[in-house]
Formats: C-alpha cells, structure tokens, sequence
C-alpha cells in the first residue's frame, strides 16, 4: 500500500507508511514490540494498566480530524507510526545544501550526526514516561488523570516515531539504537536517560504542570526545528507529533494555571491579601504563589539546560548540514546559510553577563532558546492577566537565563534570578527562597491526596473550564480497575 493520509490498521502497528509492503522494517518493528510493551507495562503508569482510559488515538493525518476518542487499556493503545504527507518539491532549506531535493534517505555523510539527534529525541520521550509513572496515584481528579495518560501514550508513540526512523534509515546501528532506548532509565545511576532533565524526578502533581508547560516546550521547539530538516522522512514525522505536542502544553499551562486559580479563590475567600503570608495561605489546603515561582524556576533553568552551549560547534554542524533548521526557518527573511551573519549571545565576560555577537552558525542554540524564552512568556503572561482578574497582587516571571544552569555559559556561576552573579556563600543563603525547599517539597506532598469522584476536584486545583471531547468535568474519563 503507499503512503496514504490513511492508516492501515490490517498490521500489528498502525501506520500511514506502507509498512505491508516494508517486510524488513515491519518485522524490525515487530521484534521491537514485545520489548516496547514490557517497557510500557513495568515502568509505563503504575498501578493503572487494567483501567479504561478515555483516550484520544490518532487514526488519520487529516489535521480536520486525525483523531478519535474512546476508552482505551493503556497497553492495547495503538501506538503508531504516522508521517505528516510528503510535500512535492520539498527541498533543503537551509544550510551548505539549500535548493537541493529534500532527501528521502539518509546521506552517507550525515548518517552519524542523524542517528545521534534522532537518538537523543527518541530518548527523551519515554524518560518523560518513566518520570511520571507514579502520578496517577495522587491524581487531583478523574480529568487530570485522564490528561496524564493521554501525555503518557502519546510520549510512547514518539518513541515510536524515532524507532520507526531508526529502523527502516539506519540498519544494524540503528536497530541497536533501538534496543538501547528501552533500556536507560530516567535517574538511572548506571544507565541514565541521556539528557540532564530526563533524569530528574517528577515528584508531584505541579511539577507535572511545570514539567508539560516548560520542557515539553523545548520539545516543541526541538522537533520544529527538526521538522525543518533536509532528511524528509525526520521533517514529516516531527510535523505530524507536533500536532499531539500541542495538548501536553495545554495541560501544563492550565494545569498552573487552575492551580493558582484555586490559590487565590481560597484566599479571596479567607479574606487574605498577602500572597506572602505562606503560613495562612497554605492552612486553607492551597499552593501559595511564591512556592508555585520557585517551582516555575527550577523546571525553567532545567528546561534552558536542553538547549545545549549558546556556543556549539554541533549546533553550527548541523545547521550547515541541512539536518536541524531554526525555529520556522522558512519565514525567517536572511540567506538561511548564516555564514557572514552574527548574533548576539549572552556570555560571561570577566565575571560580567554581556550580550556579545557571535557568529550566527555557532549560535544556533542560543536562539532557539531565545524563540522559546519568548514562547514561554506568552504563556506566563496569561497566568498573570488571570491572577490579575482575581484582584490578587503578585505576577510570576521567568528568572535571568543564567540562573541556576548545568550547560553552557553558566554552569559554573551562581546567580540570582534577576542575573547578579553571586558568591557561594550567597547563593547557598538563598537558595530554599529560589528554588524550591525540602519543606516546600513536604507540603505540597501533603497535598497530594486522590481525589477519584467524577466530577470532584482536589483542593488545591480549580476545575477546568471545559472537559475533553466536549465530554463535562463529571465525566468517568478514566474507568479504574486497579491492578
Ligand atoms: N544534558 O554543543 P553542545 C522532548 C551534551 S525534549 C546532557 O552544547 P548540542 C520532550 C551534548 O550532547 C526535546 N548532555 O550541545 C519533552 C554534547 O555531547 P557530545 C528533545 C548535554 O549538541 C518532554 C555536549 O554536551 N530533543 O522532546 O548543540 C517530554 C556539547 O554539546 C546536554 C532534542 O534535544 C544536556 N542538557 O545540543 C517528552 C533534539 N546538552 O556530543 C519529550 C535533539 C548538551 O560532546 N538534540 N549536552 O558527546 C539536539 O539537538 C542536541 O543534542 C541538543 C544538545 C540540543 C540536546
Ligand atoms: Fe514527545
Ligand atoms: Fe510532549
């Protein structure tokens, strides 16, 4: 069968790819899947695999309607293997190789940097997975637990994704590499998943948000700019899990957001107008603000880690190959080779922060950073104007770039999160202020009750405005058979 905007759901795996008539890649997949089950059923969600889940599936690539919705066992989700259409005439858009055809197969020349960026994307999506495997138990309400899988599945199939790519484009290594995926773990001493990030826990209910608002961001940011790539089969396949992307940063954002709605109804209704007083704001069983800003930095400044050096020679490599664009190359008005421009990139200069232009090829990462920098403004200042709206004084803001980094530039300065470069001995007085505390950790684990009633919400979280699939805020959306 070609390729269709359809899927052919008469094979084990999904697909729009014309797998039927792929025996090779099709058994590659098939003796993959086993493994990927055992993956999804030992550290896929805990506790909730014999549950029925109102699940969205993608059963088309028509952006009208490419999905349907239904209750699902997590483990029967078809996870499958779906490419945005192939653009006639599609080339490369940028980079030493720009006007050429697009490719449809790997160039020898590139085969190594490919397989390590569709590697280190494929790794990322079932960490995600892994962090977030114990949530479903202090789940603040049927809807939110709902959303949770729904992230959690869709976040397989992007593995599936680069699986897929690595399978049929990348032969043996590229089989190996697939193996290899189902088995780092997130926090794993010996095997760790292999961004900084992916190993870090997910501890509660607001790091989730924060998590799907700010590092599901970079991975927006990271497949656009993938889906610019000269290696076709890569641009599609990113393209069509952009669509699904969407919806994880729609639960981060509301997410923080419904949370800090509830902050403020309970201290509106208590008569308290100080975000500040933390002490009366979290006796009424609510985040205060303050603990929710400190969250925010933490998932930020971890968040600004995936980008990588401001300075990359990688990052130059790639862009001059034609293997990884800008964010919306395309309406960018330049030459799209880069060679003869700068950018400015923000360094520490003898102990100093200063902007100092770079070439532009080299700072590549820092401006995909800044494109998402900017991105999640937009979103932090909707939190804000909702805050506004309840009368509360206090407004969330990103800190300074340099703060609290592992990569690059700053990873080895301590500042604030308005960017003064401070001692150790400052930084280590203000640190429980900035990032979140152990005691801060405590309490809102406190919080962290199940709330499994249909239609009933957790203190600390408002109900959405809307339920999914035009479904109310008292719909079943996960049946539970715990097991
Ligand atoms: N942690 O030139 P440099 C998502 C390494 S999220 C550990 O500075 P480069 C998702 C780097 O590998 C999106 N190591 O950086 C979200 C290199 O090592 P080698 C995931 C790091 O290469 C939520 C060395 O340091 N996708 O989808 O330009 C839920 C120097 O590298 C880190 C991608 O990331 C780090 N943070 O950029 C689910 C896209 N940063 O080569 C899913 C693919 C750097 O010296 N990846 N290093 O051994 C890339 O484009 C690039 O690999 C990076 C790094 C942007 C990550
Ligand atoms: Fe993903
Ligand atoms: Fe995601």
């Amino acid at each position: 069968m070609p390729e269709t905007t359809h899927v052919d759901y008469s094979t084990k795996i999904p697909n729009n790819v014309g797998l039927m008539d792929d025996q090779r890649v099709l058994k590659a997949l098939e003796q993959w899947h086993p493994g990927y089950i055992d993956w999804w059923n030992t550290m896929g969600p805990d506790g909730f695999q014999t549950s029925d889940v109102y699940l969205r599936t993608a059963v088309s690539i028509d952006p009208k309607g490419w999905a349907k919705f239904d209750y699902v066992k997590m483990p029967e989700y078809r996870w499958g293997i779906l490419l945005a259409p192939r653009m006639e005439g599609r080339q490369v858009n940028f980079g030493a190789h720009k006007g050429e055809a697009a490719w449809q197969e790997v160039p020898g020349e590139y085969r190594a940097m490919l397989r390590r960026l569709i590697v280190v994307q494929g790794d990322t999506e079932p960490a995600s997975v892994e962090q977030q495997r114990f949530l479903g138990k202090t789940a603040p309400s049927l809807y939110d637990m709902r959303n949770l899988f729904q992230v959690n599945v869709e976040e397989g199939r992007h593995l599936w994704a680069m699986v897929y790519l690595l399978q049929k484009h990348f032969g043996r290594d590229g089989r190996e590499e697939a193996g290899e995926l189902l088995n780092r773990r997130s926090g794993d001493a010996d095997k760790p998943r292999m961004l900084g990030a992916f190993n870090e826990e997910t501890p509660d209910w607001l790091s989730f948000f924060m998590f799907t608002f700010f590092t599901d961001r970079d991975g927006k940011m990271q497949l656009e700019s993938l889906a610019q790539s000269g290696f076709d089969p890569l641009s599609r396949t990113c393209r069509f899990m952009l669509t699904e992307e969407a919806h994880h940063m729609f639960v981060g954002e509301t997410g923080v957001s419904r949370t800090a709605e509830a902050t403020c109804a309970a201290m509106k209704a208590a008569g308290i107008e100080d975000p500040y007083d933390i002490n009366a704001v979290r006796k009424l069983g609510v985040i205060d603000l303050p603990t929710m800003q400190k969250k925010a930095n933490l998932h930020f400044s971890l968040s600004l880690d995936l980008f990588g050096s401001e300075v990359s020679t990688n990052a130059a490599n790639y862009y001059n190959s034609g293997v990884k664009g800008r964010f919306q190359e395309t309406r960018i008005e330049d030459d799209h080779v880069l060679t003869s421009d700068t950018y400015p990139v923000s360094k520490l200069v003898s102990g100093q922060i200063k902007m100092v232009d770079e070439p532009a090829l080299t700072a590549i990462n820092m401006r995909l950073r800044d494109d998402y920098v900017a991105d999640c403004n937009k979103g932090v200042e909707r939190w804000n104007k909702a805050i506004e709206k309840t009368g509360i004084n206090f407004r969330f803001k990103l800190p300074h770039v340099a703060f609290h980094r592992h990569i690059g530039e700053f990873q080895n300065v301590k500042a604030s999160p308005d960017g003064q470069v401070l001692s150790e001995a400052e930084w280590a007085k203000k640190r429980d202020a900035w990032l979140p505390s152990k005691a801060d950790g405590d309490f809102i684990q406190s919080l962290m009750q199940p709330c499994w009633e249909r239609g009933k919400f957790s203190s600390w979280i408002a109900p959405p405005k809307v339920g999914v699939d035009n479904k109310g805020g008292d719909f079943e959306y996960v049946k539970i058979h715990q097991g």
